[in-house]
């Protein structure tokens, strides 16, 4: 097979004259495809078969014990000039790139097949949407690309339409820590991809393409590419608004775009809709209000801490055709891991027989992989061609203490600044230490590709005459006391400052202003039935000011890092904010 668009043919040719593989094959996305992969797979011990009665044409996959997550330290981004990429990124110069890439994919596929995956990030008709085609040579990649894009003919065909594409090669190498790279080159809309088989660093239309290219493409051309979930709250009345929520990785994005509202709010008619559990892209509409697709159409999401409890419509759709990475496994091959209220596990993530005392049965960045579709709450807006029109914006991370539960941005000028200030406890998604407070702007530290000084301008740029801009609101369920547990309950009971952050949208909840931004009093938070002590309460809706004074000089040394590229306006809200604190 080949494409009628000569230019993909030439680079598939090229990439075979480098790699050297044994076949290639287009793949087409069909179901008979994906029958043929997984018999191969099963064949070379890429995929291990699960209880086939509990969990029908689920797989297990164990990675490499040292190929587990993203890895930061080996992710570049190659632009022509230093300062493009910023300090929030590793730079390399594109042509020292190339040729560190170009030596290690030299004959790195021979004696194996190279697959070309055609994919499009968003509906395939969306206006909004936009494709790339991965090369390969890991078959675990081309199932896992399927259940997480549009893959196959009908992205092909756009792409043949379109005339252009996000070239991505990837190649599993020897799976060699000391020979991996994660490499973009944004000016080229091209990624390389050497040495690992893990989700972030191997699916490349995930963090790769749908943020770390998209950010930068959608910097040029006026929207949005970013690391947030999409979720659609339904009043009682029958309205839903549509909210962006963007926390670091690992921080329960998943659970919150799949939440369950408390039994009070079900019996009072609302509901919760899934668009997105990642990955936003949003784009100003006509009608100057932003309107955002899910670029993916599947869950690449964290295992562990993953129950009946903390997320019902995950398990739920966890059932049937799912591939599970580094999870443990019972006696009778179901899939296992810590949080899970039932079974226990025989063999851990590697294989071996279960001992707690050696570890945990799976590792803490087990995944699963799963079509958005199978989810009970997904609705057919995450089809839609013109996105959804967002009312709320939300960020948020780890903080033991400091951030309140919530509190409301004064403008969009003071919305981007709190995005920009956000910081969180880093966690098990990327190799490295776990626990550590770092600032993560908008969740994109590493997911941002370029300079954060020109993206907090881009952010800035979009509140311009006639824009209907959404509210913006940062959040905290992370608050722990000083016996370190955790004051918010979290999970459904998110549902609570949901309502109030809609109610502050159509203007039918109170707040008390304060120089951190607008907070709930106690009594605009609906925590009936919570069983909450009122200090507690209290405590998690009041601002240290002498803690914040401390965090906005802390900010502004932030601020300064991106030199002169950080927008002076963002600047100047710092300051009036440090101003009124002193
Ligand atoms: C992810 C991540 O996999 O953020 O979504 O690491
Ligand atoms: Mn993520």
């Amino acid at each position: 097979m080949s494409s009628k668009l000569a230019s993909l043919n030439d680079w598939v040719a090229s990439v075979a004259q480098l790699t050297q593989p044994d076949a290639i094959h287009w793949c087409d996305g069909s179901d008979a495809e994906n029958a043929r992969l997984v018999e191969l797979m099963l064949a070379n011990g890429d995929l291990l078969k699960l209880n086939g009665q509990t969990h029908p044409d689920c797989y297990l996959h164990r990675s490499s014990p040292t190929d587990v997550a993203r890895v930061e330290h080996l992710t570049f981004v190659c632009t022509s000039q230093p300062a493009d990429a910023g300090p929030n990124n590793n730079w390399m110069a594109p042509d020292e790139a190339h040729g560190e890439m170009d030596a290690l994919y030299k004959g790195c596929m021979r004696g194996r097949t190279m697959y070309v995956i055609p994919y499009c990030m968003g509906p395939i008709d969306s206006p909004l949407s936009r494709c790339g085609v991965e090369i390969t040579d890991s078959p675990y990649v081309v199932a896992n690309m399927r259940i997480m894009t549009r893959m196959g003919a009908p992205a092909l065909a756009r792409i043949e339409r379109d005339g252009s594409f996000v070239r991505g090669l990837h190649s599993i190498g020897e799976l060699d820590p000391d020979r991996r790279f994660i490499m973009h080159f944004p000016e080229e809309l091209m990624i390389q991809s050497y040495g690992s088989g893990y989700g972030g660093n191997a699916l490349l239309g995930k963090k790769c393409h749908a943020l770390r290219i998209a950010s930068y493409q959608a910097r040029t051309e006026g929207w949005l590419a970013e690391h947030m979930l999409i979720v659609g709250i339904e009043n009682p009345q029958g309205e839903t608004h549509y909210v962006a929520a963007a926390f670091p990785s690992a921080c329960g994005k998943t659970n919150l775009a799949m939440l369950i509202p408390p039994e009070g709010y079900r019996r009072d008619g609302w509901k919760v809709w899934t668009v997105g559990d990642d990955i936003c892209w949003m784009h100003p509409g006509a009608d100057g209000r932003l309107y955002a697709i899910n670029p993916e159409a599947g869950y690449f999401g964290v295992a562990p801490g993953t129950s009946e409890k903390t997320n019902p419509n995950a398990m739920a759709m966890l059932n049937r055709d799912a591939i599970f990475t580094n999870v443990g496994v019972t006696a009778d091959g179901q899939p296992w891991w810590e949080g899970m209220t039932s079974g226990t596990p025989a063999q851990d993530w590697q294989g071996r027989p279960y001992d707690k005392a050696v570890g945990p049965a799976a590792h803490p960045n087990a995944r699963f992989t799963v079509s958005a579709k199978q989810c009970p709450s997904y609705t057919d807006k995450a089809e839609d061609a013109q996105g959804v029109p967002i009312s709320a914006i939300v960020f948020g991370g780890r903080r033991a203490s400091l951030v309140p539960l919530v509190f409301e941005a004064r403008d969009w000028t003071h919305g981007v600044l709190v995005g920009a200030a956000m910081a969180s406890e880093t966690t098990a998604a990327a190799t490295g230490a776990v626990g550590v407070v770092r600032r993560d702007s908008m969740a994109m530290k590493p997911f941002a590709g370029y300079n954060f000084g020109d993206y907090f301008a881009h952010w800035l740029s979009f509140d311009k005459p006639g824009a209907k801009l959404p509210k913006i609101f940062q959040v905290n369920w992370f608050r722990k006391d000083a016996k370190g547990k955790f004051m918010w309950p979290g999970f459904g009971d998110n549902m609570r400052v949901l309502e109030w952050m809609l109610k502050r949208v159509t203007g039918q909840a109170g707040a008390v202003e304060t120089p951190v931004g607008n907070l709930p009093e106690p009594g605009d938070l609906n925590t009936e039935g919570l069983g909450l002590d009122p200090a507690v309460l209290q405590e998690l809706l009041s601002i240290d000011r002498a803690g914040w004074k401390e965090e906005m000089a802390h900010i502004g040394e932030y601020l300064d890092g991106f030199g002169e590229r950080t927008p002076a306006a963002l600047k100047a809200e710092r300051a009036k904010i440090a101003a009124q604190l002193a």
